[in-house]
């Protein structure tokens, strides 16, 4: 089970556990492996050793890699697949079912009437679904909010909803403004995720469409909008959005200027760091490599992430392929280990000083929850708690704390005890 690859800008550190169940149609199957021990270091050696840290005299006592607990909220929603808050400090947590509604957490309690409700309007199953909510910088006095789902014919569609003007805990289902349709030649790979980013833009994480290996070549394609993350202005551009003037291709002939970066197989999560506005997109593979990428807040945009050329950091299919140009992950981890990496957020909340500034994630194949963060200027990752869940997907709260939720229909809370 060992394997070692010396590849520049990496450090590679795999815990093997055992593991069951595949994420409906995210990875290639490839779901049963024995467990193990530690195993798998990636030394980069392009870069001096780190100093050592400091001994004696720290006032930090935290564990390197401190033990998190994931508690049951008592808190239930309907396969929910997205969590998030508003930034309107009213300290409501939403809910997104991927059968098509909304629901709000206020007060510790789950409200009975959706939020929203468009299950007559989306494909639901797999990884079809409304799969994602997010509002806009503003919100309290806008009043609206987007949504991305598979409509019924499977494609993707980002819109707009209003809220109710007499109340806040309602949206209105007749308020859509469709601002973005994307054609899925197959129901897998839709990505789906939307979030806006310390730049006030909407980011959109596209799925290369589907099917095995990207035969359509879609996430090499510049001029496809499958396999990328986008980068689009929704809040002062003209109707239905604008195109950042800085977004890396515009004005490029070959390139939809939407592009923020490409050569994604399924990037169904990503997020912001709040603190330092770095990037993290978990990138699904396909069966032997999960990743997480890493693009800095100085970043320009414009990378590329390598799928379908690379799989992880290796050659996809292939002993031999020009990797010049491609961006590698931060991290990686084998199907050994898991089969859908499901990314989470950069702590940054008060709860649990131990965690501050690491990054943690998931696999839904066999529930462990990880941390990852640079020790040294090299990345690390190791498992934090073992779970028997079904993650889907992490969510922070107003005051920075996560959320991770079970597809089953668990809303939990991590944090360290
Ligand atoms: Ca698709
Ligand atoms: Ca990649």
């Amino acid at each position: 089970m060992a394997i070692k690859n010396r590849l520049q800008g990496l450090l590679v550190i795999s815990v093997l556990l055992a593991l069951s169940g595949t994420f409906p149609g995210c990875g290639s199957g490839d779901s049963s492996a024995p467990s193990g021990g530690t195993e798998n270091i990636v030394e980069n050696p392009g870069e001096p050793n780190p100093a050592p840290p400091p001994l004696g005299g720290s006032t930090n006592e935290c564990p390197q890699w401190p033990e998190v607990t994931v508690e049951y909220t008592f808190l239930s929603a309907n396969r929910p697949i997205h969590i998030t808050h508003a930034p309107d400090r009213s300290g409501r947590l939403f809910v997104v079912e991927q059968g098509g509604r909304i629901r709000i957490i206020a007060n510790g309690g789950l409200l009975a009437t959706p939020f929203l409700n468009i299950s007559s309007r989306v494909s639901n199953g797999g990884e079809q679904g409304l799969l994602a909510i997010a509002f806009p910088p503003g919100f309290a006095q806008k009043g609206y909010f987007y949504v991305s789902y598979t409509r019924l014919d499977g494609d993707s569609v980002l819109s707009r909803y209003f809220v109710s003007p007499a109340n806040p805990n309602l949206a209105d289902p007749g308020s859509e403004q469709i601002l973005l349709t994307v054609v899925q030649p197959f129901a897998i790979h839709n990505g789906g995720l939307i979030a806006f980013g310390p730049d006030g833009y909407l980011y959109m994480s596209l799925g290369d469409g589907g099917a095995a290996e990207d035969f359509q070549n879609n996430a090499q394609n510049t001029n496809s909008l499958l396999g990328k993350m986008l980068r689009i202005d929704t809040e002062s551009g003209p109707s239905p959005f604008g195109i950042p003037s800085d977004n890396p291709f515009v004005g490029e002939n070959g390139y939809r200027a939407e592009i923020w970066a490409l050569g994604f197989r399924n990037p169904w999560r990503f997020s912001f760091d709040r603190a330092t506005g770095d990037l993290y997109t978990a990138d699904v593979g396909h069966n032997r490599w999960e990743e997480v990428n890493f693009q800095p807040a100085s970043s320009g945009g414009g990378e590329n992430y390598g799928w379908n050329i690379t799989e992880g950091t290796q050659c996809f299919e292939s002993f031999f392929c020009d990797r010049t140009g491609l961006k590698l992950p931060a991290f990686q981890y084998t199907h050994a280990i898991g089969c859908s990496i499901i990314g989470g957020f950069v702590y940054r909340g008060s709860d649990s000083p131990c965690l501050e500034g690491m990054y943690i994630y998931s696999d839904f194949c066999n529930g462990g929850v990880w941390g990852m963060k640079r020790v040294g200027g090299l990345w690390q990752s190791e498992l934090l708690t073992n779970t028997q869940l079904k993650i889907v997907s992490f969510g922070e709260d107003q005051g920075g704390e996560l959320y991770a939720l079970d597809i089953d229909g668990g809303i939990y809370r991590i944090f360290t005890p």
